[in-house]
């Protein structure tokens, strides 16, 4: 008989203290059945005269980390989070909220209304609603700067970021930071305070009026210089801190309440929801089913180059034992010297103390010997991208590693199967695509060949969690190049626009299209920054689609030695060592003479046909890759293309965009497009699929 769900809340008893319990695993999120329960003991504990205060605690690893934000797109229950904080701060006995792990969003706001705070030092505490495009809507914008002023408060809205439990007492949002058993010092606090303390009361940071409006008035030209006037959530966030000050508090929650429905309801927060959900979506492999990760301790990288240092990098930085192999003392020394230089700029940036740096250092080998590999439990290689250096590579790693290690090759675009059967050791093989700079860049690719065992994959992709990446899964096929989700993605974006480029318009105005669109950078800023030379050598390397339009400009450019920012010259020209250029007008006129050549009259462009060209394709090889299963759900797409490529993460993804245009529409625009281009905007038959059967691409992120 199937084991009724335990009540999320339960009302205890330590003698004259009554203790209100949240269990609702994994973080606690406050949806209906906990508000109601934390309603009902609230009004219960009060209510019993033996009751003399009441302790709000949380039972797992912490004390709710908000509301539950897929209620957000639901009719609204009662109490709303808003009414249960009102109820709490209302109570007639002392109420004390017990923080461990992160309270965060709604349950600050929680505990910001009972009349005391106490935590465990290990607590950390936020309002990360601007992440999600709103602002705290229980009362957060009116009780937080009545606890910790107006400047300290913006801050904490503004950025969305955690602090620590120190720091949250000295800010005065935290009444006591203890070491001991936090439910046996809350309940002894909540004996030692006779009164309650409603925040709502507290005037410590509203007397200083002329101040506290000096504090808003700056936050708010700050907010307009930096993200506009049409920033919804950050305006709104400062609208109602000033609100806090001006207005009594039941005005200036009513204020607050509007001011979260409008940013509830925007696209920018619908994109930014879908962004997390999909984050943590695209961590549940069909392989959790067969297999759990396997334990790494200890991780050997081979070859010590941008990518393998940065992957060193981000291992030491995780607490791994690493090995990073370089070949002879030249390779040996500036791999070392890389990895120094990342250090030296951490502590100077204050990032990491010089004991932190130094720490990292202390676990880290580096060797000129394979003959080390042996000891590693997962061996990531990444050296050039070149397909003969890398089997041959890879064989020899396969001899040396010990029988359960797990095998990973960084390639972006050779054949991983192919590669996988190198190593002689295919089952234990798998693709690990990290994107530069690896110690920082969230994303990464694990890339599942046909032969793949399901517990190397997720090893692998266990590894990618532990250093705090967002691994996505791309599932490659025999014969393919990896190319993985991202890069057949780019390589659909750099073809619309090369294609536009031939046809009459400038790097500049697509480069500019594609920002206002919100990428932070268009294709030809990207193209010059990773190095036009190595886009050309895979270009060589690859066979060319027959059928598929070719535009010879970006060859031409490299041929005439111009390879980006690292030869100063490229698409754009750059004064030394900076990294913002000016167009090149030489690359103008090989363009006119190459058009010319090709006999192509230049035609006009305008903003929106470049965006549009450009959307068209990358949502169309999108549902190339879902049909191909590559990628296996729509949202997995969204998430490469937000952290690894730039798409603005407020839209949600290229996926997510499509949905809200409706397939219908977009498979009708490709229509249009699809003679010019055939191999780029012919609908691929999921898409030309949903929008017969009227379906999205969301249904089958369900999948
Ligand atoms: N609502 C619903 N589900 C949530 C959730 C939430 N707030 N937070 C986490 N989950 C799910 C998540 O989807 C995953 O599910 C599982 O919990 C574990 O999460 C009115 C408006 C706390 C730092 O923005 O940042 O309060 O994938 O994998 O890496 O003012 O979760 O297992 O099915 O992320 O250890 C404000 C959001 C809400 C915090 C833990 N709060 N959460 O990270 O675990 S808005 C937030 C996080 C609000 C009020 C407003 C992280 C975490 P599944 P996880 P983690």
């Amino acid at each position: 008989m199937k084991q009724a769900p335990k009540h999320p809340v339960r009302l205890e008893r330590q003698g004259n203290v009554a203790l209100i319990v949240i269990e609702n695993p994994p973080v606690n999120a406050l949806g209906v059945a906990v508000r109601r329960g934390i309603a009902a003991a609230l009004n219960a504990a009060v209510a019993h005269d033996k009751t003399d205060a009441v302790v709000i605690a949380a039972n797992g690893r912490t004390f709710p980390v908000g509301a539950d934000i897929r209620e957000f797109d639901m009719v609204p229950q009662e109490p709303s989070l808003g009414q249960l904080c009102n109820l709490i701060e209302r109570a007639q006995k002392p109420v004390v909220a017990a923080i461990q792990g992160t309270a965060l969003g709604g349950g600050l706001e929680l505990a910001m209304a009972a009349h005391y705070r106490i935590a465990v030092k290990s607590a950390r505490m936020g309002l990360p609603e601007i992440h999600l495009g709103t602002l705290p809507g229980a009362g957060g914008t009116q009780r937080l700067p009545r606890l910790i002023g107006p400047e300290l408060a913006l801050d904490m809205m503004l950025t969305g970021n955690q602090v620590g439990a120190g720091i949250a007492a000295e800010m005065g949002l935290i009444d006591l930071v203890t070491d001991n058993d936090l439910r046996t010092e809350a309940v002894a606090y909540a004996r030692s305070v006779a009164v309650t303390r409603p925040t709502s009361a507290n005037r410590t940071h509203l007397v200083d009026g002329v101040g506290y409006m000096a504090s808003v008035a700056a936050r708010r030209e700050q907010v307009t210089m930096e993200l506009g006037a049409n920033a919804l959530a950050p305006h709104r966030i400062v609208d109602c801190v000033e609100a806090a000050l001006l207005l009594p508090m039941e005005t200036g929650l009513e204020v607050e309440r509007s001011a979260f429905k409008d940013c509830i309801a925007s696209r920018e927060s619908e994109g930014l929801r879908h962004a997390f959900f999909a984050e943590r979506a695209a961590a549940k492999f069909p392989e959790a089913a067969e297999a759990k990760p396997a334990q790494v301790d200890r991780v050997a990288i081979v070859g010590g180059g941008m990518m393998g240092s940065g992957i060193a990098i981000a291992a030491l930085q995780s607490g791994f034992a690493v090995t990073l192999v370089e070949q002879g003392e030249s390779g040996v020394n500036a791999a070392l010297e890389r990895i120094g230089a990342y250090y030296e700029r951490s502590v100077a940036k204050g990032r990491l103390s010089e004991a932190q740096g130094a720490a990292a250092l202390t676990h880290l080998q580096l060797t000129n010997k394979l003959d080390t590999l042996g000891e590693a439990d997962l061996i990531v290689e990444a050296i050039a991208e070149d397909f003969d250096l890398k089997a041959q590579m890879l064989a020899e790693i396969g001899a040396l590693a010990k029988p359960d290690a797990v095998i990973a090759t960084n390639t972006s675009y050779l054949d991983l199967a192919a590669l996988a059967e190198a190593s002689g050791r295919p089952a234990d093989t798998v693709g690990l695509h990290f994107f530069a700079p690896a110690q920082v860049n969230k994303l990464v690719e694990v890339g599942v060949h046909d032969g793949a065992s399901a517990q190397s994959v997720m090893t692998a992709q266990g590894f990618a969690r532990a250093l705090g990446k967002t691994p996505v899964r791309a599932r490659v096929h025999a014969g393919f190049g990896a190319g993985y989700i991202g890069n057949s993605i780019l390589e659909a974006y750099r073809h619309a626009a090369d294609i536009m480029l031939e046809d009459g318009a400038t790097p500049a105005q697509i480069d500019g299209a594609m920002r206002s669109f919100g990428f932070q950078l268009g294709p030809y800023q990207v193209a010059d920054m990773s190095g036009l030379d190595i886009a050309y050598a895979r270009r060589q390397s690859k066979p060319r689609d027959p059928d598929a339009r070719y535009v010879e400009i970006a060859d031409k450019i490299v041929e005439q030695g111009w390879l980006g920012q690292k030869s100063n010259r490229g698409y754009y020209i750059y004064a030394e060592g900076q990294r913002q250029g000016v167009p090149n007008g030489d690359v103008l006129k090989l363009i006119a003479e190459h058009r010319a050549q090709k006999g192509i009259t230049p035609r006009k462009f305008s903003d929106r046909d470049i965006r549009d060209r450009i959307l068209l394709a990358i949502v169309n090889a999108g549902a190339r890759l879902l049909g191909e299963g590559v990628a296996a759900r729509p949202s997995d797409i969204d998430v490469v293309m937000m952290l690894g490529f730039g798409y603005p993460r407020s839209r949600g993804g290229p996926m997510m965009d499509a949905d809200a245009t409706t397939p219908s529409i977009i498979a009708s625009r490709l229509s249009v497009l699809a003679p010019e281009e055939p191999a780029l905007w012919g609908a691929a038959p999921v898409l030309t699929m949903l929008a017969q059967e009227r379906q999205k691409f969301a249904d089958l992120n369900a999948s």
